[in-house]
C-alpha cells in the first residue's frame, strides 16, 4: 500500500475535507516534504490552467497522483450524472470524461463521488440508477484506454441517497455490462454506515480499488475513534496494494493533518 494526499485547486471546497489548498507548487512540494507517495487532484476541471504545471511538479518532487477527483462539476457547476435534465446529465458526463482523460495522462484513475448526485422529486431510484448505470457502463470503459479503472464511491446518507454502503453497491456494479468499475471505500462514510468496516472490505475483497484513508470525524487517523488495526488486516487479507489518500479535514491545521498521516501510515503498514 501506498500513501496520498489530497490537494484540491477548487476555492469552494475550503472548509472541506481537502489538506492542501494553498496551489499545486505548494500542494506537491509539501507532499513529498511529508514523504508521502502520491497527490490525490481536485480541479475545477480538465481544463484548469494549472494543471499544465503538473507534469513537471510530480517528476521534479518524484510523486505520482493516486487519483483525481470530478467532485467541482457538483460544487462549483452543480452538474450531476442523476439531474431530472437530460442536457445537464449531459454535461455532467462529459466533464468526467474530460477528466479522466486528463488523469490518463497521469495513469491516476478519475473518482465519481458527489457527481453521481441523489433521486428525488420526479426522478425515482430506478430512474436514477438506470441513468447512473449508463453513465457508468460508458465512463467505466473510457477509462479502460488508459489501463485504470474508474471508481465509484458509495458515500454516506446525508451526501447521496443512492449507495450508501460498499456491500449493496458491489453487487449492482455486478450488474453493469463495464468490468472495470471499481469502488472507492472511503472509511468516514464507511464508519457512519458500515456495521463493520473490516468485514465489508473483506466481502468486496477485490472491487476495492482506493481507499480514502479518514478516522471517524473526517479528521487525520489517529484523531478519531475507529480502530485501524483490523481494516488494515483486511486490506491486506485482499491484497490491496493501492492508495491510502488522506481525504481528511485541514485540522488543527493542514500540516499538522499532513504529519499525523504520515504518522499513521507509516504504524499502520510496519
Ligand atoms: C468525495 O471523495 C467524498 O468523500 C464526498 O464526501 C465529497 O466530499
Ligand atoms: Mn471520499
Amino acid at each position: 500500500m501506498r500513501s496520498a494526499i489530497t490537494l484540491s485547486l477548487v476555492p469552494e471546497t475550503r472548509g472541506g475535507p481537502f489538506v492542501f489548498s494553498e496551489g499545486l507548487a505548494d500542494g506537491c512540494a509539501r507532499a513529498a516534504a511529508f514523504g508521502f507517495d502520491a497527490v490525490e487532484i481536485f480541479p475545477p476541471g480538465a481544463d484548469a490552467p494549472a494543471l499544465a504545471e503538473l507534469a513537471g511538479l510530480i517528476e521534479r518532487h518524484r510523486l505520482a497522483v493516486a487519483a483525481v477527483g470530478t467532485g467541482a462539476g457538483w460544487v462549483v457547476k452543480k452538474l450531476s450524472l442523476t439531474h431530472p435534465e437530460a442536457a445537464v446529465r449531459t454535461q455532467a458526463r462529459e466533464f468526467i470524461r474530460a477528466l479522466i482523460d486528463w488523469a490518463g495522462r497521469f495513469s491516476a484513475p478519475a473518482i465519481i463521488g458527489s457527481m453521481q448526485g441523489r433521486w428525488e422529486g420526479a426522478v425515482t431510484r430506478p430512474q436514477a440508477l438506470a441513468w447512473l448505470g449508463e453513465a457508468l457502463e460508458d465512463l467505466g470503459e473510457h477509462a479502460a484506454r488508459y489501463h485504470v479503472p474508474l471508481l465509484y464511491e458509495p458515500l454516506n446518507r446525508y451526501e447521496t441517497n443512492l449507495f450508501n454502503r460498499l456491500g449493496e453497491t458491489a453487487v449492482w456494479l455486478g450488474t453493469l455490462r463495464s468490468r472495470n468499475l471499481r469502488l472507492l471505500a472511503d472509511l468516514f462514510h464507511m464508519n457512519i454506515e458500515e456495521a463493520d468496516i473490516a468485514a465489508t472490505l473483506r466481502a468486496v475483497g477485490p472491487l476495492v480499488g482506493h481507499v480514502h484513508f479518514a478516522d471517524s470525524n473526517r479528521r487525520a487517523i489517529g484523531l478519531g475513534h475507529t480502530a485501524m488495526p483490523p481494516i488494515i488486516a483486511a486490506l491486506r487479507a485482499i491484497g490491496y496494494a493501492g492508495y491510502l489518500s488522506a481525504e481528511i479535514l485541514p485540522l488543527p491545521d493542514d500540516s499538522a493533518a499532513a504529519g499525523q498521516t504520515m504518522l499513521a501510515i507509516r504504524q499502520c503498514l510496519a
